[in-house]
């Protein structure tokens, strides 16, 4: 195929061929073919490892069909299999300056890395280093700071709960809280918003719930790319009839028709199903607003029916018996006006009238979100907002009905179940000292965004990364990177080489881990982990593939090494204990947290188990003991709203991508080919600005804080998009998202609604 930059718009539907040839060319490319087809067998089955692309459930095993898993996890398996090394004598041919200068696509595309590594100021290089030096080398650095507080422990979600609980216990033994986390990037806005309103902070609907849906609302995500298996379902329940309806801004084309690859009949005869029956492209942040005019209709609906005598739409007796502030809602609700609601939303008042009248026709209705809703300032209200629409008609907690958020990382739920959780409750820091005998810290301790301020600011000092890439992922790509290399020491427990091990501290460490698919073994045992996915069902992973390099170990194992080393024999954890046999890593942590009672014995049943949710049982637990309706009162002001020349810039994922890991540079959903620094707009928004497709523009961040933020030289493409916004590729976008742009309750960075302006490229200003 070309490999010169061109558009051409996809009109198929998703899936199908295409996605089957998009994994075989993967394969092909990273030189498996055969390995990697073999793989695919085990994968998300019992017995077989986890898939590492999404958080999205597995079918119990008695319906599995025989292969699970799509195009997106082949291409997450391929990447990990790949046949290319990063080996000492890579880092001894090139210096990190050079490195820095790569591409972050053509660093993670050079393998697996191989050896533990150490930065050498000197020469410039990174060099070979034995384990034991290097965990030497690092506790040094730590146990030489002012506090234990100056130094972060980030985690990004493809740990194990296994690993992830040694990293929990190393860093509070150690004395912080400092837990940087990706979710705190991703669905922390969940996680904080569902616990007043339903009192947990997790999801509440099974796999089978889709089975038994009549309507699903599907806000903000783009699962035809970021959980392709939840396509499965949703094909299903169109199948069935359900209504399936849509809010994003833009038109998402596995949302519109999908072939199922794994379906030999829409195969052969190209029959494809169409998903969904609404679509409604919302204006970028305007969810607040549609959602509170969802609930306009349904109440103004349920008035009519009073006045009638007819049955009321709203579940009285669920209201009653279940819910607290209702009242208020009805209150705000009626005072907020349709004009102030269409105005932002950027939907009409009949469009939000359809919509509500698919909800209220539900007898069960499901909602699901992503990004689209998370990643705002007011993302947290957006996630209660949909809890509110959800409980006007007892759509919490009974068959078929429920809240699906679809998370990202594979564990990054599982991780914060056990322990990573920079404000922990003091109930679990009760445990963990009774159960391990060391004081633990009670001060809360630095999500992202702190551990960003607090990099900024000078006064974190050390930077430990289980996972991840952390410079890629976060906000304000300049300054971070700069406030990074800063930093006394980086160390990173990493698969492939990225961005975050280029842009480094002054003591810097490479630490390769085993991935996924590899086996682990310990004393010559194989070992399996456990991770936890989107709808709270925890199950073992187990790898087969011989590791990449017999220097490689387990992230486990690094992480009860890198402990002994920096709490010495003093330490209250038997670590060499713990890690020797997993099992014992899942004895520890079911003695911390009583809901994995039985974990060893549990997660030996095929499809493992289900840890309990309060919610979908209709226990509320929450201060009043209700599900609560939480309010936010009025519209939040969209401050631009009179100003055409700014547009809301969303982030996202192309569909080659997996967060910051760049699996090709195109699109193909979007018909977009080998190029990324492409801005989607209206045709309306190009004309007003008197622009051609293709013409290159300047992108600048509406800064609050004087700092100038620009991307240069993006090419534009013409999009169906709503008026006022328009789209760029995550991460190349992210030194345009400010650092304090972010939903103050969770702290997530607002990557996807960010003020710019757009301005002709000046000829020859080319990156
Ligand atoms: N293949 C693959 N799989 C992945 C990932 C990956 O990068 N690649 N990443 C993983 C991770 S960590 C995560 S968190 C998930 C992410 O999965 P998603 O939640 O699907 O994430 P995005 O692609 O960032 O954005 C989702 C959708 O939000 C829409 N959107 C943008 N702004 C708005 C808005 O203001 N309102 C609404 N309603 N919609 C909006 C975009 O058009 C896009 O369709 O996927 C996980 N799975
Ligand atoms: N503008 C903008 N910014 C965003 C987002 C957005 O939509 N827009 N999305 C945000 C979201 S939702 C998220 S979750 C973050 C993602 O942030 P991160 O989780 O930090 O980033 P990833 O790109 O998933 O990390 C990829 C790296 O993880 C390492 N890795 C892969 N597998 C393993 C493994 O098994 N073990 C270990 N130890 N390492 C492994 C590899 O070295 C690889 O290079 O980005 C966030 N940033
Ligand atoms: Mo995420």
């Amino acid at each position: 195929m070309s490999k010169k930059p061109s558009i051409k718009p996809y009109t198929s539907p998703a899936g199908g061929w295409g996605a089957s040839f998009a994994t075989f060319e993967h394969l092909q490319e990273q030189g498996i073919l055969f390995k990697g087809s073999k793989e695919l067998w085990h994968m998300n089955k019992p017995g077989g490892f986890d898939c590492p692309g999404c958080g999205w459930p597995d079918p119990s095993p008695s319906k599995a069909e025989p292969l699970v898993f799509c195009e997106n996890g082949a291409k997450a398996l391929a990447w990990e299999l790949t046949d290319r090394r990063v080996t000492p004598e890579f880092f001894a041919e090139h210096t990190v300056s050079w490195l820095r200068d790569q591409s972050d696509y053509w660093l993670e595309q050079q393998g697996r890395l191989t050896h533990p590594m150490v930065y050498n100021a000197g020469t410039d290089h990174y060099d070979p280093v034995t384990w034991q030096d290097a965990f030497d080398g690092i506790a040094g650095i730590l146990n030489g700071l002012a506090s234990p507080n100056e130094a972060e422990f980030y985690t990004s979600g493809r740990s194990s709960n296994e690993s992830a609980f040694l990293y929990q216990l190393l860093a509070r033994e150690f004395g912080t809280n400092n837990f940087p986390d990706c979710s705190n990037f991703c669905h922390e806005p969940t996680s904080q918003g569902l616990p007043p309103s339903i009192g947990i902070g997790k999801g509440t609907c099974l796999l089978e719930d889709f089975e038994k849906a009549d309507a699903i609302f599907i806000f903000g995500q783009n699962p035809g790319t970021n959980s392709p298996r939840m396509m499965t379902d949703l094909r299903e329940a169109s199948r069935r009839g359900a209504r399936i309806v849509v809010f994003n801004p833009l038109r998402e084309r596995a949302l519109e028709r999908f072939i199922a690859p794994q379906n030999p009949i829409e195969m052969a005869t190209l029959a494809s199903t169409p998903i969904a029956t609404h679509y409604y492209q919302v204006r970028v942040g305007g969810d607040l607003a549609a959602l509170k005019g969802l609930i306009k209709a349904i109440i103004a609906a349920d008035d009519a029916a009073v006045a009638a005598d007819q049955p009321q739409v709203l579940d009285v007796d669920f209201i009653k018996g279940h819910t607290h502030g209702f009242d208020e809602l009805c209150e705000d609700t009626r005072a907020t006006p349709w004009e102030g609601i269409v105005a932002e939303s950027g939907l009409t008042r009949e469009q939000l009238e359809a919509a509500a009248q698919v909800y209220m026709e539900g007898s069960a209705v499901i909602a699901c979100w992503g990004m689209g809703i998370t990643q705002h300032i007011h993302g947290t209200q957006n996630v209660q907002y949909i809890v509110n629409l959800m409980l006007l008609r007892g759509n919490i907690g009974r068959p078929g009905a429920g809240l699906v958020p679809v998370r990202g990382h594979s564990n990054v739920q599982g991780d914060r179940t056990v322990g990573i959780n920079e404000r922990p409750p003091a109930a679990l820091l009760d445990r963990i000292e009774a159960v391990f005998g060391f004081k633990v810290p009670r001060a809360h301790g630095h999500d992202v965004v702190h551990a960003l301020d607090a990099m900024v600011a000078g006064t974190a000092k050390a930077f430990i990364a289980l996972g991840g890439n952390f410079v890629a992922a976060s906000p304000d790509t300049v300054q971070i990177s700069a406030a990074i290399r800063r930093l006394e020491l980086t160390a990173h427990v990493a698969t492939k080489l990225n961005r975050s091990h280029v842009v480094h501290g002054r003591h810097a460490y490479i630490l390769p881990c085993i991935s996924r698919s590899e086996e682990d073994c310990q004393n010559g045992v194989a070992q399996s982990v456990t991770v936890e996915d989107s709808m709270c069902m925890v199950h073992a992973s187990q790898g087969h593939v011989a590791p990449a390099s017999p220097h490689l170990r387990s992230e486990a194992w690094i992480v009860a090494h890198l402990a002994r080393a920096v709490l010495g024999p003093d330490s209250k954890v038997a670590w060499e204990h713990l890690v020797e046999d997993y099992d014992h890593i899942r004895d520890a942590i079911e003695k911390v947290f009583p809901i994995f009672q039985g974990y060893n014995a549990r997660i030996r049943i095929p499809g493992g188990f289900n840890l309990n949710n309060s919610a979908r049982e209709r226990i509320w637990n929450t201060p009043t003991g209700k599900a609560t309706f939480i309010v936010q009162k009025g519209l939040k002001e969209n401050e631009f709203q009179h100003d055409r020349n700014v547009l809301w810039l969303t982030t996202m994922r192309s569909h080659d991508q997996y967060n910051t890991t760049l699996y090709s540079i195109s699109d193909r959903y979007r018909g977009v080919y080998n190029q990324r620094d492409v801005l989607f707009m209206s045709d309306t928004e190009m004309k007003r600005r008197e622009l051609e497709f293709g013409d290159r523009v300047d992108i600048r961040t509406v800064s609050r804080d004087g700092v100038e933020r620009v991307l240069r030289h993006f090419k534009v493409i013409v999009w169906l998009m709503p008026e006022g916004c328009c789209g760029a590729y995550y991460p190349e976008a992210n030194p345009l998202v400010p650092l304090y742009a972010r939903d103050p309750v969770s702290g997530t960075p607002s990557s996807k609604a960010i003020p710019v302006m757009i301005t002709r490229s000046t000829a020859g200003a080319g990156r």
